[in-house]
């Protein structure tokens, strides 16, 4: 459940952030320095742009912002803005190096941990560190860069440089495939939960008919019926914008796959193995997964028809912060936090079901929704504009529940991501929906 008693926030501050700068080290410092100036994909920063933009926007929020401080390094701040310079251009920026990098990162931390000792979470004024949402905020914006670090080390060419120990195997799941997911209304988003972003508020009711979803993610295995079935060479399937994306850019596979000897393998972190049939499929764009929902006679949930499955508890008649309830996520319940580097088989974490039992909906793969991002009625852009206000419209589609490498800092019932229906380096895979047959209702 969410604490309120500012001790106990200062702490979790402490340990959200703490944990962020663990993984962030580990990230940049897995590889050699050149590594890390370098350029392993058009679609990603170099490693040491995340790193100083990780402390310049704690630098930004937590000294200049919460404690009113002086710039440190105000040259700099251009650089490190994501909106003057696109990813492709950054690598020819001054960036600091690796070293200074580091260096900056770390003394921007230091005094970040001493106005942490002594803010105050409550009083008037203080939207911004009411309930230690700035420090929550940067644990979150860097960890939504350890993510996007782990794509740049999954594009990346050559031997491996991270390892981590493969999922548990729980028995193998033998439940329905769907669940029924009976009409009504619901609490869509969060007024509640402290560290909530913008996007995510205010708690608004929502009307969602009956319907089907998929206990699962779709599996790699059902996914190759597609490509057997002819799947990425019949228009049918496809959007217009989908159909003419896969015949320009000659996709035929999601990313990273490679046919070989009549079996499909795929690279993952450096190392290339035969696709296992029963993992979600991961790295597929939007348009991939909406035309293998139509293959399937199916179709993509809506955003508010994923977030009724992960948070509607049917008996309670009230929305959780997460499908098993209010608890914060444990490795039991989810795979979250790079702890593994790889979706877990479809079916695991039967402590992290919902009531109606659909399960994995936090965890291992972003699912992609039918919907457009767009703001909630009553939406009110907090602490700035560009981090959610920017992007609404019908550009960008919603992903939802977080992957395998998303801290549960930033990953909640209500937590929205959002991407070009074009993407798939991300960690992305989805599951499908039906209209419920009236008889059923
Ligand atoms: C919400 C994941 C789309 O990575 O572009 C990081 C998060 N915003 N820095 C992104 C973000 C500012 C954002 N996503
Ligand atoms: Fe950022």
């Amino acid at each position: 459940s969410s604490p309120t008693d500012p001790e106990t926030l200062r702490k979790r501050a402490l340990a959200a952030l703490t944990t962020a700068r663990d993984r962030t080290a580990l990230l940049t410092s897995c590889v050699e320095d050149p590594e890390l100036t370098a350029q392993h994909s058009p679609l990603m920063s170099p490693l040491v742009w995340d790193l100083a933009h990780i402390g310049n926007q704690e630098e930004l929020w937590l000294l200049r912002t919460v404690a009113g401080r002086d710039a440190m390094r105000p040259e700099i701040d251009g650089i490190y803005d994501a909106f003057e310079h696109p990813r492709s251009e950054r690598p020819s920026l001054p960036l600091l190096p690796p070293a200074e990098a580091r260096h900056y990162a770390a003394e921007v931390r230091g005094r970040a941990l001493d106005v942490l000792e002594s803010a105050s979470f409550q009083g008037t004024g203080a939207q911004l560190t009411e309930a230690g949402f700035a420090f929550g905020m940067i644990a979150q914006h860097e960890q939504q860069h350890d993510e996007t670090m782990l794509i740049t080390h999954q594009l990346r060419r050559g031997p491996t440089a991270l390892t981590a120990p493969d999922p548990m195997p729980d028995p193998a799941f033998t439940g329905p495939s769907e669940v029924l997911v009976p009409g009504g209304p619901f609490t869509m988003g969060t007024s509640t939960e402290p560290w909530a972003l913008d996007n995510e508020r205010p708690a608004h009711q929502r009307l969602v008919p009956s319907f089907h979803i998929d206990t699962t993610p779709v599996t790699n295995g059902a996914y190759q019926a597609f490509m057997a079935d002819g799947g990425y060479s019949d228009p049918r399937w496809w959007t217009p914008d989908g159909w003419s994306h896969i015949r320009a850019h000659s996709i035929e596979a999601p990313l990273f796959w490679r046919r070989e000897g009549g079996e499909w393998l795929r690279r993952r972190f450096g190392v290339t193995e035969l696709v296992p049939a029963n993992e979600p499929v991961l790295h597929v764009s939007w348009y991939e997964a909406d035309a293998y929902a139509r293959w399937a006679g199916r179709r993509l949930p809506t955003e508010a028809e994923w977030e009724k499955a992960a948070r509607h508890d049917p008996v309670a008649d009230r929305s959780t912060r997460y499908p098993w309830g209010d608890a914060d996520p444990t490795p039991e319940h989810a795979n979250l936090g790079q702890r593994h580097l790889r979706p877990a088989p479809a079916g695991s974490y039967p402590e992290g079901q919902s009531p109606l039992g659909v399960r994995q909906l936090i965890g291992d793969v972003w699912e992609w929704t039918s919907s457009d991002l767009l703001p909630y009625p009553g939406f009110a852009a907090f602490p700035y504009k560009e981090y959610s206000e920017v992007f609404f419209g019908p550009e960008y589609k919603v992903l939802r529940g977080g992957s395998f490498a998303v801290d549960s800092v930033a990953c909640r019932g209500t937590f929205r991501n959002w991407d070009y229906p074009i993407r798939r380096q991300i960690f992305s895979g989805f599951r499908t929906a039906r209209d419920a047959d009236p008889e059923s209702v």
